[in-house]
């Protein structure tokens, strides 16, 4: 019988599973264990179903077929699948990036009532990055033009899409010798899908080097659109404080749910539950007030540039439901189990899904678009207030803990005085070892946020600094590292920097797109010391992945430069071949490495010898870890 301590590291987590079994509500914990065992070839990679003269093993103890009925062997089989994981991953982030574009296009045509450009600064350097003379321009034509000149990175027109140019000069000119300088977003994408047909690219190699393209047309292209467009619109985010955990609903008010990805929705609901006539209409309900607060990463997006509380991340979006506390949860896309239609209905919770791409069973379907978005949010934050009286028992399990979140690259810029400079002689100096970046989301393979929290504690009181995005940055926030007192949790040296500057040692820089905020701040930081990504003392991790975007975001990672460093191990066992090459062989092609280590102990230490390796190859003090 296994513990809710053993599947969980969080208190509002551990009672909330046990409210939840007392309700009979099933949760991904109870699916994830009826599916045992699981299929040993899927884990391994090896089963192939892309062609019907399929589906397809390969016997990894080489006792069976070793070719499925094409002749393609295990090499090539698990190269492809994890192309197509790639594949996937990529497109998820940059249609979710061509839906901003379309917004800011929507909004240029005045066609998009309530929105609005709300950072025309950025909009005007954005513009220029683009070839774009913003010069005597108004901000509507020009988000117009800026628009329509994204949308080709989309397409086949360039060379190379346009946002490349932020690297360091060394690692395009890298991209550039190996072939894999990313053309366009959907071409990248397409030409993955295209080799991986039947017949057509049957070299484990080039295919994966397709991946790495494909990968890198996510993050250098459609996913840093999607923080870009969402910063013109809605603001670049700046540090304010906020609350996390299952404590933040609010028992004497009208609860509001935002779960997804995209803001375009959250953020229209934000306004219309700040509106005076709907809390007018929630105090006239018998409620206190309306309480909106997110789960994932339509959470953080809030978060992050309006300080609105975050109530769990991927693994507690079930048992939010289940405090019984939820008037309405309103979802986009990505990461929406479709298990919580079937949740919601053992309460009063009301379901919404928006997105015309995006429908799950037991919800209702009211489509948002840019032009009805701000009348559709007003009927829908009333029909949450309205059914506040439907409510039943409610749990609220813990108190909610303050954390701070909005660290954009341009506030960690600011708050270092405009200029990248002192990080960098902290880092010379050895007060602080390194970054890194900690990514991605839960698994119910992993002991929830076990490996977030215990790698994150990990590195920074070894004086590394970390920072997070997507579900990550949600435990972390949970664990109390987000608040200026966790500087006592930290290492002296990071204890001092961030002490200085009042900031704590581990930085919330957003959702999962916006872990391009962490390439630009590193090309920063390379650009500064004249070196390539691949020198600095830096690595990435997602210590509890589960998604082809993480995936996606892993491979621009390591094709960035960066060393990443995975928990669950990905579908590739199936061959020695691939194996090698992503956790060694990359090494001599793009200067970094993936590497596996589910102990996030262990993740730490190897982290920490790769800083320590960086560092001395730099020639600044290192020490043996
Ligand atoms: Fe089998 Fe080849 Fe078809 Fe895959 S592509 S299902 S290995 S025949
Ligand atoms: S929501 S991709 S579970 S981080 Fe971005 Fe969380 Fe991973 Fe989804």
């Amino acid at each position: 019988m296994t513990t809710y301590e053993e599947l969980t590291i969080t208190e509002d987590g551990q009672k909330l599973l046990k409210k939840a079994e007392e309700d009979q509500v099933e949760t991904v914990w109870d699916r994830h264990q009826a599916q045992q065992p699981q299929c040993g070839y899927c884990d391994m990679g090896l089963s192939c179903r892309i062609c019907v003269m399929g589906p397809c093993r390969v016997d990894p103890f080489g006792e069976g077929p070793q070719k499925g009925v094409c002749g393609a062997d295990a090499d090539i089989i698990v190269a492809r699948n994890l192309c197509r994981m790639v594949a996937a991953g990529a497109s998820s982030h940059s249609d979710h990036g061509r839906d901003l574009v379309e917004v800011l296009a929507a909004v240029a045509k005045g066609n998009a009532p309530g929105y609005s450009i709300r950072d025309e600064e950025k909009l005007r350097q954005v513009a220029v990055e683009y070839g774009i003379d913003p010069e005597g321009k108004d901000a509507l034509p020009l988000a117009g033009e800026l628009a329509w000149t994204m949308m080709e990175d989309y397409g086949m027109r360039q060379e190379e899409i346009t946002l490349v140019k932020r690297a360091p000069e060394k690692r395009r000119e890298l991209w550039k010798k190996v072939g894999i300088t990313p053309r366009g977003i959907d071409r990248e994408t397409s030409e993955m899908m295209h080799r991986t047909h039947m017949g057509v690219d049957n070299d484990w190699v080039s295919l994966l080097l397709q991946a790495l393209r494909n990968s890198l047309s996510d993050g250098w292209g459609g996913s840093m659109i999607a923080t870009e467009i969402s910063d013109i619109l809605f603001g670049i985010p700046s540090p304010k404080p906020t609350m996390v955990n299952a404590g933040v609903l609010k028992e004497d008010q009208v609860n509001i749910i935002v779960h997804g990805h995209n803001p375009v929705v959250s953020e229209m609901i934000l306004e219309a539950c700040e509106s005076p006539e709907m809390i007018a209409l929630a105090e006239e309900k018998g409620a206190k007030g309306i309480n909106l607060a997110g789960v994932c990463c339509t959470g953080n997006e809030l978060l992050m540039r309006h300080g609105v509380p975050m109530a769990g991340n991927h693994l507690m979006t079930e048992l939010i439901l289940s405090t019984g506390a939820v008037e309405m949860m309103l979802v986009d896309y990505q990461c929406i189990m479709p298990s919580l239609g079937t949740v919601a209905a053992c309460y009063h919770t009301k379901m919404i899904s928006t997105s015309d791409k995006a429908r799950f069973p037991g919800m209702e379907h009211r489509e948002f678009h840019a032009d009805n978005a701000q009348k559709m949010a007003g009927e829908l934050v009333k029909e949450a207030i309205e059914n506040f009286s439907q409510r039943g028992n409610v749990y609220i399990p813990v108190e909610p803990v303050p954390a701070i979140g909005g660290f954009s690259v341009e506030t960690i810029v600011g708050a270092l005085g405009g200029t990248p400079e002192p990080l960098i002689e902290a880092i010379k100096a050895g007060k602080i070892r390194g970054a890194v970046g900690i990514v991605g989301c839960n698994n119910p393979k992993i002991k929830h946020d076990h490996g977030h929290v215990t790698l994150t504690k990990r590195l920074i009181e070894n004086d590394v600094l970390v920072v997070d995005t997507g579900c990550v940055s949600v435990a972390n926030a949970k664990a109390g590292f987000k608040v200026p007192a966790a500087i006592e949790m930290a290492g002296p040296g990071l204890k001092e920097v961030c002490g200085s500057l009042g900031i704590p040692p581990v930085l919330h820089l957003g959702s999962c797109v916006d872990n391009v905020r962490i390439l630009v701040l590193i090309s920063a930081l390379a650009d500064a010391l004249n070196v390539d990504i691949s020198d600095l003392p830096v690595a990435g991790s997602a210590p509890e992945w589960y998604s082809e975007k993480a995936v996606t975001i892993g491979a621009y990672f390591v094709a960035s430069g960066v060393t990443t460093v995975l928990g669950p191990m990905p579908p590739i066992t199936g061959s020695m071949n691939v194996v090698n090459l992503l956790t060694e062989g990359l090494n001599d092609v793009v200067g970094a490495t993936f590497a596996v280590e589910p102990d996030p102990e262990k993740a730490a230490l190897l982290i920490r010898r790769h800083i320590e390796e960086k560092r001395k190859a730099l020639g600044l003090a290192y020490v043996e870890v």
